[in-house]
This record gives C-alpha cells, structure tokens and sequence, in this order.
C-alpha cells in the first residue's frame, strides 16, 4: 500500500513538473500528442502588451517615444508578468495615419531608431524571455511608398498593378466608403494617368491589389525578413478587407453605415491566407491574429479554425463597439455578447480578448468609471474581466496605471486624422462642430495615444520635449512611480492577477458559464477545468448591487478581490471584483 501512494505520488510530482515547465515555458504552435490539453499552445496562455511607440517613452528628446525607450523600460514590461508584447506599426511611414502607412516594410522609421535598435529591442525581449509581435499592414501601403510612386507614373508600369485602378474613361467609379477621407469617398482621382485609385483608408494609404500574384510574394518576403529575425507573432491589419472584387460591383444602398459588412470578406480571401500560411507561416513557430473577422461568430471561425490552417485567433469589433456610450448598451447586453462569442468558439478555434487599443477611447472611460473615486476599482474590475474569461488577453499600455480619456476641447490638439478629417467633414459640410468635439472626447482615437505616464515630473517623465500628443494632466497623480509604492494600486493588481492566470491553466482553458444572466448590475460566471472550479463577480456599478447565485462565499476560498476589505457575501461594493476557487 505505502509503495502504491509512494509510487502514484512520484507520478503526480512527474506529471506536475512537466506540466508547470510546459505551461511556463511555450513550446509549439500546436498540440503535440503527449498533451493533456487538447489544442494545448502557448500563445493561448500568453498574455498580450500592446504598446503604442510613439507614446510609450522617448529617449531622444523629440518629443516622440522610440526604440531606445522601449529598451530602456524593459525591466519595467518585465515587472509586469506579460509574456508578449506587441508594437504599432515601427517602419518607415510619412506618418498620415501613425504608422499604417508604410513607406518601406523593411526600414525601421528614423524617428523611432535604426534597424540595429529594433535587433537590440528583439534580443533584450528575449533574454527576459518574452516574445514581439510585429503589426503587418498590407490591406495598403503609403503613397510615398516606391511601389506606389511607380505604378501612378503610367498605366503601362509593371507597379500598376499592385494597386487597383478605374480608368476615367469607364466614367464615374462605383461608391465605396472611405473610412477617413474627408468627403468618405475611396477614389482618388490622379490627373497624370487619368484614372482613380482605391483607398479605404486615408488618399494616403492606397489599397494594394492582392489579386496580383507577385505583389503576394513581395509581401511574403517581406514578413519572411521580419520572421527571420525572430519575430514571435503578427497581428495582421485590416486584413479582412485585403480581398476585392476587382468588377467593383455596386453595393446595396445604404451600405455604408456597415461597410465592414461588405468589405469584410471579399472572394479569395480565405485562399490567400491558406497560400500565407503555406509561403509563411507555418514555416515557422508563431503566432497571428486577424485584426477583424467578418461580421459573425461564423466567418470568424473561418479565420481561426485550426482544420483551416490560416490564423491562431482574431479579435472580432462587436464587444469593442457595445460600450457605454451606445444608448442600446447594458449590462446584460454586453454579458450577452461575450456569453455569445464564447460559446461559438467552446469547441474549436480561438478568441482575442481586448477592451481597448490605439482606435478606442480608454477601457476606463469607456466601461468603467475615471472619476478619481471609482478610478481605481473600476479599472481593477475591467482587468479582472479581461483576466479571467477564455481568449488571448491584449491588455493596452497605461491601463495597468487606470489612464482614462484626455478630452481634448479643442480641435487642434488632435493629431488624429480619423478626427480630423471628420472635423473637415463638418466644417464643408455646416456641421455641428460643438457635437463633434463632444463625441471626439468620448470616442476620438487620440483619447487612448497619450503619453505614458512614468512619474509627477515634467511631461510625466515620457519625454524632455514638447510630447507630441498632449500628456493627461492627471499623471501628477496617475503614474507609474506612484504606483510601485503602494501595494494596493491598479499596477500592482495587474501584475497580481497575470500571475493568477499565468499559474492557473483553468484560466485559459476552462469552461466558462453564465451565471444570473438578468442580474443588470453584476457579471458572474464560472470558469472549470479538470474538476476544479473559480467563481468571478464582477460589479459594473457606482453602487452596491447584489448577485444571486444561491451559494455560500463564506466557506469559498478567495483568490483575488480589488478591495481590501473584500465582501464575502453576495453583496458587492461599487466595482468589486472578486475571484473564488470553489470547493
Ligand atoms: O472597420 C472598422 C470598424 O468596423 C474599422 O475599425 C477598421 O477595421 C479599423 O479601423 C482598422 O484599423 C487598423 O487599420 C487602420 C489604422 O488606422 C488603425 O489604427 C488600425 O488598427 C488603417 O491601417
């Protein structure tokens, strides 16, 4: 008997070291057959940076953050328990739209550093052993891009085709709706060759033509460069959009207050990643997400589907879209929408989880509460959330400090070109400019750019210059330095419950359930896996609301609450947030 336990016990400490080397260091892409998990990878058990380069800390003096900065907080990222971090776009770029207008895909740009910076930020990531993900923006270059400069010289240049051209003679192109252009329309006339190009975004970032077989190439090339390097991942841009119907048939009327809808996915799409991954991407340890999705859970799975050998995960818009600036949003509504997406990828596939990034105003602003009161809880309560429900959390630089919305009042302390442009829009066309900048200080992109908050001193510390986007006047008090001092503040709750995930597979892989689905003030659910189970309650509210679940939380064993004095009782103070393993 004694040698049974003996001999099960060595099993089980066997088992466990492999499974925790396993679990903490990542290994291949896919499952190999020796793991218990089915579907096992590491990059569903990472947890995702985002850092937008322009603002997180400028070693220079420009004004501008650059590479050389990022390198300088490293330890700081480390500090943080993530395992990967993924940057906007670095290459060299006129910098229409911040970047997603590339002008050389395999130049770093100068103000961010040299080639040999980015080598040194690669290396110095992995020796504190987390991964980079590089932003690949190919839906569209720039127009100062060469490839671009070439094909509008003539119609006959062997560039012309990686662009998408209407010759003027045909007449007038068929609409489609420009996201930025000031008048929303995605034909740029050029006199020199007499004919219109396409661009979805800004007239500056000209769409490619992905029909063409050599542009592909060119491209993959060119993430075969970053790849070779040892880049860890690629979040792909846009790239639902990439696939056009080159008759440019007519769309419905209308079409344009969704026209993701109908750009989302276009013929050939899902054949060209399939040939991407082919030339590319499984030639290498990886991992991708697809900014984007199609327009439901469906032709989401069809990004992310593993049978389909195309991308790891995707981040569909409709949870960042459903805030509380939506006069439809509530509660339940939102409880509805995540329940939703979770169940259609239980079986297969795999989610990006996110409430935030460089096109949304602040997680804070946005869900929580940024008035100093409820900052910090509620911010705490947003990061509980995005902890602990099944998907890939990509958590935004600054809200592990609680950074909230900046609100600018005037139009020209916007960089933006989305506001900008907008503003022009209006302006042409006798628009409310008073509403306008009332709803840019809610959803205006510039909202979540501002600077990193590292100290109280001059520009909070981001920078010796003139930052080039206003810093939060808040950072005398929200900031990093602060921070680190108190043990109870909303960084140290982030490095808290990382390490929470990142030491409980359950997490990551465990079944999610829905629990009180009415309650309009509380989300609860559980997570279980393995026989093991956790319990989150999550209060949306100002004030104290209550959850019914019919269990008993004095005998549960608390893992995690953002009070000091957590409630043991179904009864939540404003934006509690509480973590239970149940017996
Ligand atoms: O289609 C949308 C919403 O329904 C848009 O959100 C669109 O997909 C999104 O704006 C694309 O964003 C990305 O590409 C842009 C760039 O400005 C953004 O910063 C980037 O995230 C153009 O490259």
């Amino acid at each position: 008997m004694h040698r049974i336990i003996l001999r099960l016990s060595a099993i089980t400490a066997i088992m466990f070291a492999c499974f925790s080397c396993k679990f903490l260091i990542p290994g291949k892409q896919s499952s190999s057959a020796s793991d218990s998990i089915p579907g096992r990878a590491w990059w569903k058990e990472a947890v995702v940076y985002q850092i937008y380069p322009r603002s997180f800390k400028d070693s220079d003096g420009d004004g501008v953050g650059d590479l050389k900065g990022i390198i300088s907080k490293l330890d700081y990222i480390k500090s943080l328990g993530v395992d990967v971090i993924w940057l906007n776009p670095i290459y060299q770029s006129p910098n229409y739209d911040n970047g997603y207008d590339v002008s050389d895909y395999t130049k770093i740009q100068p103000q961010y550093g040299s080639n040999e910076d980015f080598d040194h930020l690669l290396k110095g990531l992995h020796e504190r052993g987390i991964k980079l993900v590089m932003d690949i923006v190919v839906n569209h270059s720039s127009s100062e891009h060469a490839w671009f400069q070439q094909a509008k010289s003539s119609r006959t240049n062997p560039y012309r085709d990686y662009y998408h051209w209407w010759n003027a003679e045909r007449g007038k192109p068929t609409p489609r709706f420009s996201f930025f252009d000031v008048n929303n329309d995605a034909w740029k006339y050029d006199t020199l060759t007499n004919a219109y190009y396409l661009h979805y975004f800004a007239q500056q970032q000209p769409d490619l033509n992905w029909e063409n077989p050599k542009l592909r190439q060119e491209i993959y090339k060119m993430m075969r460069f970053w790849l070779d390097k040892g880049v860890d991942g690629l979040r792909m841009d846009a790239f639902q959009y990439v696939a056009k119907d080159t008759t440019f048939p007519a769309f419905p009327a209308g079409y344009e207050k969704t026209p993701a809808k109908y750009y989302g996915t276009g013929p050939h799409l899902h054949d060209y990643i399939q040939e991407m991954d082919r030339e590319v991407l499984s030639k290498y340890n990886i991992m991708t997400v697809a900014e984007g999705a199609g327009s439901s859970p469906e032709e989401a799975m069809n990004f992310v589907d593993p049978a389909r050998h195309e991308f790891n995960m995707a981040y569909h818009f409709e949870g960042i879209d459903f805030g509380n600036f939506d006069p439809n949003y509530s509660l339940t509504g939102f409880k509805d929408l995540y329940s939703f997406w979770d169940s259609s990828f239980s079986n297969k596939g795999w989610l990006a989880l996110f409430l935030a990034n460089h096109d949304q105003p602040r997680m804070l602003t946005h869900w929580g509460n940024d008035t100093p009161e409820f900052r910090e809880a509620s911010s705490k309560m947003l990061t509980t959330f995005l902890m602990t429900m099944r998907g890939t959390p990509y958590y935004y630089y600054g809200d592990e400090l609680g950074m909230s919305n900046i609100r600018f009042d005037k139009i020209e302390d916007y960089r933006d070109i989305e506001t900008l442009n907008k503003y022009k829009r209006a302006q042409q066309n006798n628009g409310d400019l008073k509403k306008l900048i009332e709803e840019q200080k809610i959803r205006a992109r510039d909202n979540g750019r501002t600077p990193f908050q590292w100290d109280a001193s001059t520009h909070a510390g981001f920078s010796i210059a003139e930052p080039w986007l206003k810093v939060n006047p808040n950072y005398t008090t929200v900031n990093q330095q602060a921070q680190e001092k108190d043990s109870n503040s909303v960084l140290n709750y982030f490095r808290k419950i990382v390490k929470l995930r990142k030491n409980n597979p359950l997490l990551v892989y465990g079944k999610y359930t829905l629990l009180d689905k009415n309650n309009p003030d509380i989300y609860a659910y559980t997570r279980e896996w393995n026989g093991k189970q956790m319990l989150v309650l999550l209060n949306f509210r100002n004030k104290a609301a209550t959850v019914h679940i019919g269990k008993d939380l004095s005998k549960a064993r608390l893992l995690l609450g953002n009070y000091s004095n957590p409630s043991k009782t179904e009864t939540l103070q404003p934006y509690e947030s509480v973590v239970y393993e149940l017996q």
